[in-house]
């Protein structure tokens, strides 16, 4: 059976879900999970959505957004189905996973190259831009309705993991998709504006406190720079306000790879989002350090503060760009 319908089957006959995404969300998870959400509620099932952490200020004008928990909050007992959405491995929905009886039925629903098959059904989208349009699919291939919120949460999924369509998973299935949500009731300039025009002051101050911090390393071809908990007190911001920084190493026209390190307070480690072009593969420098994600885009968690992720990090970029040939000392 094709797979969307697969997933549908398992869904029909589950009677109360919990729809989960990674720690630290973004658009796609938040996009995803409320399209998900808001699907099994046409559906007539119950559906809760429980998130590691809270969901981006940005993102909170979403429909549904405000029936999302923060976990622990939430938590039934007749749960019998979970739905993981744009998640590579169970690490990255730790909490909920953790409080999951063992073998508990999950649905993997991902695009992410690194995806550890963790599910019983294990959806992993390859070149697809996001989990947003793998739902998307889903919802075609079963002929369910797409009604203007669903389309609005699906659309965001999409323009955030593509970089408003920059990006190289950007392919002619993704148009395609984003126009048939918009045929759905999505107004992009509206929708778009939320989404990134609405910022705050302080986000600005922290950009810039940020900037300060960029270097290049490599001839230009390694740009790195950082965010730390006292750049937050100083600016009265959270890691949520850092989720577009990571293109700015990418912007320099000369860089392969760009690096974003971010202090997480809670427990002294740097979070390390990579992007890159040319011939390195971001996967791969994440993997070293435990992490993993796609070709061009992959985070992983470092043991230690900036400083020493920032040489940690470089010194392993250094040695990729050598091993593709596009860098000697
Ligand atoms: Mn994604």
């Amino acid at each position: 059976m094709q797979i969307e319908k697969e997933i549908y089957e398992i869904i029909r006959k589950s009677k109360s879900i919990i729809v989960t995404s990674h720690e630290r969300i973004d658009g796609d998870g938040v996009g995803s999970e409320l399209a998900v959400h808001l699907t099994l509620k046409r559906m007539g099932t119950a559906s809760t959505v429980i998130n590691v952490g809270e969901i981006p200020l940005t993102y909170r004008f979403l429909p549904g957004a405000e029936e999302a928990n923060v976990f622990p909050d939430g938590w039934r007992d007749d749960f019998d189905l979970c739905i993981a959405l744009d998640s590579g491995t169970t690490d990255r929905f730790a909490d909920v996973y953790g409080r999951l009886p063992g073998g508990f039925p999950i649905v993997n629903i991902d695009h992410h190259y690194s995806n550890t098959r963790y599910g019983i059904v294990n959806w992993v989208g390859d070149e697809v831009s996001s989990a947003g349009e793998m739902l998307y699919r889903f919802l075609r291939a079963n002929d369910l309705e797409i009604t203007r919120d669903i389309a609005t949460c699906l659309y965001t999924a999409i323009i955030t993991d593509t970089g408003r369509f920059c990006y190289s998973n950007t392919y002619a299935n993704t148009l395609e998709a984003a126009a048939d949500l918009v045929g759905c009731g999505v107004v992009p300039a509206d929708l778009t504006r939320r989404l990134y025009r609405a910022e705050r002051p302080e986000v600005f101050r922290l950009r810039s406190l940020s900037m300060a911090t960029l270097e290049t390393r490599a001839g230009g071809k390694i740009a790195v720079m950082h965010v730390t908990t006292d750049m937050h007190r100083k600016t009265n911001t959270t890691y949520l306000d850092t989720q577009d920084f990571v293109d700015i190493p990418k912007s320099i026209g000369s860089v392969e790879v760009g690096i974003l390190l971010r202090e997480i307070a809670e427990d002294h480690k740097t979070r390390v989002s990579i992007r890159t072009e040319g011939n390195v593969n971001a996967n791969d420098i994440a993997a070293e350090f435990g992490g993993g994600g796609h070709r061009r885009a992959a985070g992983c968690s470092y043991d230690g503060d900036t400083d020493s992720a920032r040489e940690a990090l470089v010194a392993t970029a250094v040695r990729h760009l050598k091993e593709a040939g596009v860098y000697e000392e």
